[in-house]
């Protein structure tokens, strides 16, 4: 289904016939929409506004139905949703069935790649202008890259890739030295250099205008003047490192004036090879508390837009709180004990632990694989790391954790925040994948909290197991439950809780299924259906005699988990089963194969049957379908008759 509205105007053509002048009306328009629609929705504000010039510079020179944008992240790429045909449908941004909060290539044609994680851009670009070239085709292909995502490793091998390559490519790097907080890093200082030197590029100029006048006379004369020419060259011109890598270097320009950015982009146009164009930004350019907050804006909720102010909630803490608030009362009593995060201390909960233990905490930047080979070894140094990184972002450091962690049986803790369903960020984000791609990889545990306090005791007792630890919990408040700071109950590792006993089905749930399964089981009450249920707490090493006994006796078994079905919790259940010769009707609810779409977080829950309701309604279906419903309601009746 397409979302764009065929009789809506296309401010790209249209502004092609725009003055300086209304172009500048243009900019304030779109913030204002922007701000409108985001205090609204929730979404990525300070990056779209800092973005705002550059992108109507970029489709005044540009055409994206011909020409690709590859947006990096594509957080930023709201402006170009607007420019490109979906001003009338913005509105409509991050909600279920509305357009996406990134660039998708089946929402419209002038997104050209998919993206959500961080510095895909380079690579991508390379790809599709070496497609063109292969083709014979003739267009422009740009990789809007921020300084934040430039610290991942992707770029680095995309950058050195394309220089190898010399195909015809551009970068523009929007600096507005933020990641989601302050960027850091060697090459973010670089940066800071070459934007904080004024006479910079009127330097570069003058260097390049004296070099390219020294004659050049025979071979090896040719060849001495080539090289003194690089030396004064790298002596002179801060800022060699993208053209030392086969690029050509453009900036810094002020990425606020649209002369100055139409200028050089239309300068670039023509020239061939790959080039880069360093765009200096403000991140939340034009609205005060996104200026004076950039972190709190670069995703945000529904707020009020006269006051900054977030719309309130229901006062329960976060499990990203409740992890931050352990991590840090571990911490006191375990020196041992550092933090590591990828770009995302806010996020994860990790910028309490640095404001209290600068010396003991490691932001890597977007750098997931760096982040967890580093702590491999840590750890194998004798610390004990506590990497939190989102599920979704884990994806990217796979072979690290088999091959730096698990092979060498090294104590890392992971704690996997956003684990689940995340909600309006969608596909790109929901964290579905991780109980399949750990469970099979030996000596990690694999862990999940029924509850906010339990995620405590999880973190607790995982710096006791001496082994690498993976402790998985959703996005979003937790039950409410009363936690007594400081206070931690071990938990055996593997060790399994029975929460209820029941007589005719039974309940295994997994972390943020378990609260559901218990609704599901009152819910069969009304029906005379008996379910006892199983926090499972591990996913691995599982609590097979726990399991097992409970599940003798029962018609029915049902695992529970936010997570795909496929390599998910429910196939380890059922190779406990078999192993022991326990043939029952298994009914294994989770995600199916499929990738979910953004949209309210308890909305794509229910969608897909993962709420107490709906599990309850499947349990009835599957007892028919078993043959056992009218068993079981039978047997039941005469019990409480
Ligand atoms: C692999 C990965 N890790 C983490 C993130 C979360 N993330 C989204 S945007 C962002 C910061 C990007 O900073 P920058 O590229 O400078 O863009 P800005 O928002 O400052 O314009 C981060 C860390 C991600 N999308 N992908």
């Amino acid at each position: 289904m397409s979302l764009i509205k065929t009789n809506e105007i296309l401010l790209k053509d249209e502004i092609k016939k725009y003055r300086t002048k209304e172009l500048i009306k243009l900019s304030g328009e779109i913030r204002e929409q922007l701000i409108d629609v985001v205090s609204q929705n929730g979404g990525h504000l300070a990056s779209n506004l800092g973005v705002v010039e550059l992108t109507i510079a970029l489709h005044y020179v540009f055409d994206s139905s011909k020409d690709k944008f590859i947006w990096d992240v594509g957080h930023q790429a709201y402006v170009h949703k607007i420019l490109s045909g979906r001003k009338e449908t913005l509105s409509t941004i991050r909600k279920y069935g509305g357009i996406s909060g990134f660039p998708k290539c089946k929402e419209c044609e002038d997104d050209c790649f998919d993206v959500g994680h961080s510095s895909t851009s380079i690579s991508a670009a390379l790809g599709l202008a070496n497609a063109r070239d292969l083709k014979g085709e003739k267009h422009s292909v740009l990789a809007i890259i921020g300084d934040g995502a430039m610290t991942g490793g992707m770029a680095f091998e995309a950058l050195n890739h394309a220089g190898h390559l010399k195909t015809d490519m551009t970068v523009i790097l929007n600096d507005n030295e933020m990641s989601i907080s302050g960027n850091v890093g060697a090459m973010s200082t670089y940066l800071n250099k070459v934007r904080l030197d004024p006479n910079y590029t009127k330097r570069k100029q003058y260097v390049e205008n004296i070099l390219n006048r020294i004659p050049k006379i025979g071979n090896k004369v040719a060849w001495t003047a080539e090289k003194i020419k690089d030396t004064v060259k790298y002596l002179m011109v801060p800022g060699q490192l993208f053209e030392e890598l086969g690029f050509r270097y453009f900036g810094p320009v002020d990425g606020h004036n649209l002369d100055e950015l139409i200028d050089v982009l239309k300068k670039i146009k023509d020239i061939r090879g790959p080039k880069i164009i360093h765009v200096i930004t403000k991140k939340g350019k034009g609205y005060k508390f996104a200026e004076d907050n950039p972190d709190k804006f670069h995703g945000i909720g529904s707020f009020d837009k006269e006051t900054g102010e977030v719309k309130s909630s229901s006062g329960k803490i976060s499990y990203t709180k409740a992890f931050s608030n352990a991590l840090l009362d571990i911490a006191e009593k375990d020196e041992k004990i550092v933090a590591i995060t990828a770009a995302m201390d806010s996020g994860t909960g990790t910028d309490v632990f640095a404001q209290k233990y600068p010396h003991r905490f490691y932001d890597v930047g977007i750098a997931e694989q760096h982040a967890v080979t580093f702590a491999a070894a840590l750890a194998r140094g004798g610390i004990k790391p506590v990497v939190a990184i989102y599920s979704t972002f884990l994806q990217r450091a796979y072979d690290q954790i088999v091959h730096d962690v698990a092979l060498q049986n090294v104590p890392v803790i992971f704690a996997l925040d956003r684990a689940g369903l995340v909600g309006e960020d969608g596909p790109t984000h929901h964290g579905v994948f991780d109980i399949s791609y750990l469970r099979h990889i030996p000596n990690i545990a694999v862990m999940a909290p029924k509850d906010e306090k339990e995620l405590g005791n999880m973190l607790y007792s995982a710096t006791k197991y001496n082994m690498p630890v993976s402790i998985r919990y959703p996005r979003g408040e937790g039950t409410g439950v009363i936690i007594d700071r400081g206070v931690f109950d071990y938990i055996e590792k593997g060790q399994g809780e029975l929460l209820s006993s029941g007589n005719d089905v039974l309940f295994i749930a997994v972390g943020s299924m378990v609260e559901e399964a218990i609704k599901a089981k009152e819910i069969l009450e009304d029906s005379h259906i008996s379910a006892g249920v199983i926090n499972a707490r591990f996913i691995k090493p599982l609590d097979e005699n726990l399991i097992i006994e409970n599940a003798r006796d029962k018609k029915l078994i049902v695992t529970i988990e936010e997570n795909v079905l496929k390599g998910g919790f429910s196939e380890e259940i059922a190779s406990l089963m078999e192993d022991h010769g326990i043939v029952k009707p298994l009914l294994r609810m989770g995600i199916e194969d499929a990738f979910i779409e953004h949209g309210p977080q308890s909305l794509l829950r229910e969608k897909c049957g993962l709420y107490g309701e709906g599990i309850a309604e499947k349990v009835k279906e599957k007892l028919v379908s078993a043959g056992s419903f009218a068993k079981v309601l039978n047997m039941n009746r005469r019990k409480y008759l």
